[in-house]
């Protein structure tokens, strides 16, 4: 766990265009044989090795993917799509924690809470229709004005029906420079494709997960201190050393007055029985 990094993934879209079936295809390989219209948004976590982006010449990434599967109307508790389209919300993610989930609660089924403190990728998903491309691009727009081009953004076409102009979306997303991936949920392969574009393009702006790389200066003090405890044992033990050649030196001088002196070798009580049979072994 103390090596994972935490990455976020929204996906958003209007009403039945798929995303619970992507979300648990990429997650379950399995897509809901009874699909059911999301009322509250869930939380899904997947733990990946994530390839870094070419240009970085970067080792592979072990992260924690938090997907947010969102409701496309508003749910019980008054949250509307407006409440899914900032980079930064609360999160339960501890910030000073060396390790990743430490003084979090555990994630709970029936319970909405992140763990992440910033959605990192969005994906906007259409369902093919004019009007639901015409949905998700006025998502893009608003994500946009409130954060800028800071998170990654990818243009889902969840091919249900035939699109009416096939090149829009794709012509779209090269002008705005974002992602475009088409598919159909139901395509495993696919859909772990575009997964994993996403993911490489999160792992290609660092700033994104920033709050990693805090945990990792907060893990590395750590080791620091671990390491100089283990000096101060190491210099603990050349004491010990030191002391104890001390005190055998001191002994065989006692030993070498005793004997000159003509008094027996045998010492009872030294506190060590090994020691004491020693020296009657020794003697008799
Ligand atoms: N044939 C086919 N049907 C799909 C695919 N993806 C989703 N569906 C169907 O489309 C319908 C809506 O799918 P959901 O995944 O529930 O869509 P959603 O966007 O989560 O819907 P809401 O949560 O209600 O907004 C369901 O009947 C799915 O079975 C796909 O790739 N192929
Ligand atoms: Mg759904």
């Amino acid at each position: 766990m103390a090596d994972l990094e935490l990455f976020s993934v929204t996906v958003l879209g209007g009403a039945r265009c798929g995303k619970t079936s992507l979300v648990n295809a990429f997650v379950n390989h399995a897509c809901p044989s009874v699909p059911q219209e999301t009322e509250e948004p869930q939380l899904y976590y997947k733990t990946l090795s994530i390839p870094a982006p070419a240009e970085l010449n970067k080792p592979p990434l072990s992260v924690l993917v938090e997907i947010e599967d969102t409701a496309a109307g508003r749910s019980a508790d008054g949250a509307g799509i407006e409440d899914f389209l900032d980079v930064h919300r609360d999160g339960f993610e501890d910030e000073e924690s060396t390790e990743l989930l430490g003084g979090c609660r555990a994630p709970q089924v029936g319970m909405y809470r992140p763990l992440s403190r910033r959605r990192m990728g969005f994906l906007l998903l259409f369902d093919g229709s004019e009007a639901s491309l015409a949905e998700a691009l006025e998502l893009h727009g608003r994500i946009k004005e409130r954060n800028g081009d800071g998170p990654v953004v990818c243009l889902v076409a969840n091919l249900l029906c035939e699109p009416s102009d096939p090149l829009a979306a794709r012509r779209y997303a090269e002008e705005k420079g974002i992602l475009f991936f088409e598919l159909q949920g139901f395509d495993l392969k696919k859909v772990k494709q575009l997964f994993r574009a996403v993911l490489i393009a999160i792992y290609g702006r660092p700033k994104l997960w920033s709050l990693g790389k805090r945990r990792k200066r907060a893990r590395q003090a750590t080791e620091d201190i671990d390491q100089t405890e283990y000096d101060s044992e190491v210099e603990d033990e050349d004491l010990v050393r030191e002391a104890t050649q001390r005190a055998q030196e001191a002994q065989e001088v006692r030993e070498a007055a005793k004997v000159e002196a003509g008094v027996p070798m045998m010492e009872v009580g030294s506190g060590h029985p090994g020691a004491v049979l020693g020296h009657f072994h020794e003697r008799y």
